[in-house]
């Protein structure tokens, strides 16, 4: 009867309509029994407010609200403590000199020395002062009575170099070797006012050429001077030369017109040396 009872509460307001409908349509026929499990179904009053219910859980946060409008400045805070030491700046520049400092007090006396055999050492370094004595009148006898002294000695000179014509027949080491026994160099034209030197030594002396000191004998056709230096730009080489003739051309001879000419350094000629004056 519950059950029913619950089907009945749900299915009320349409029985309640088709009840109504019947009393409009013209069927009142209905039991008094009818009629009064109808009426358990209409809704009760209203009860009694219940009590209170318990605190619900704490919302969800809300949205974050607009920027607000800056503020006042603040009060200035308090000073910071010192900070670390900076980077250590660039060298200054040197200061000047100062002044120079007292004299120091003398050092003590050294120990006594051994004695020595000087007698004959002195001796000669009294012949040795006669001789130089000798020499240095000599000397200036040959100035004073003659031109210069490179007429005296048949050579030619500039300002710093002295050149010697060799007239004996060398090859080229023996050439080279001759002049380095003499306390020279096998001669090295560097500049024009040295080649034309040579040419015209060379040409006064009645010759048509000599062997001057230059040579590809270490590097084919990578010439340098006898002192080892490389050729600059400087240079006199004749119409198509250095040819390395015959593949066996690695020394170099100086012609009467002051031209270069590689040639074979097996074959034998005069030569000129030149000596730097502040040696001689
Ligand atoms: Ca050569
Ligand atoms: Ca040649």
């Amino acid at each position: 009867m519950l059950i029913m009872k619950r089907h009945l509460a749900f299915l009320g307001p349409l029985i309640g309509l088709a009840f109504l409908s019947l009393l409009r349509s013209g069927y009142p026929q209905q039991t008094a029994e009818e009629a009064c499990s109808v009426q358990i179904l209409v809704p009760g009053l209203k009860g009694d407010a219940g009590e209170k219910g318990e605190k619900g859980a704490p919302g969800r946060p809300g949205r974050v609200g607009p920027t607000g409008e800056k503020g006042d400045v603040g009060d200035k805070g308090q000073k910071g403590s010192v900070g670390r030491h900076g980077k250590i700046g660039p060298i200054g520049s040197k200061g000047e000199k100062g002044d120079s400092g007292d004299i120091g007090p003398p050092g003590p006396n050294g120990e006594p020395g051994i004695p020595c055999e000087c007698s004959q050492l002195r001796k000669a370094i009294g012949e040795m002062d006669n001789q130089v004595t000798q020499l240095t009148t000599e000397l200036k006898f040959i100035k004073n009575a003659l031109p210069s002294p490179a007429a005296v000695a048949g050579v030619r000179e500039t300002d710093n170099k002295i050149y010697l014509l060799v007239k004996e027949e060398k090859r080229y080491v023996d050439a080279q070797l001759s002049c380095h026994t003499r306390g020279g160099i096998l001669s090295m034209p560097k500049d024009e006012t040295s080649n034309s030197l040579i040419a015209s030594y060379i040409t006064q002396a009645g010759l048509t050429r000599v062997f001057i000191g230059i040579n590809d004998l270490e590097k084919e056709g990578s010439f340098v001077y006898s002192d080892r230096s490389p050729m600059q730009t400087f240079n006199k080489w004749r119409n198509g030369e250095p040819n390395n003739a015959y593949d066996d051309e690695d020394c170099v001879e100086m012609v009467a017109s002051g031209g270069w000419n590689d040639v074979a350094c097996h074959i034998t000629m005069y030569f000129i040396c030149e000596f730097d004056k502040e040696n001689v």
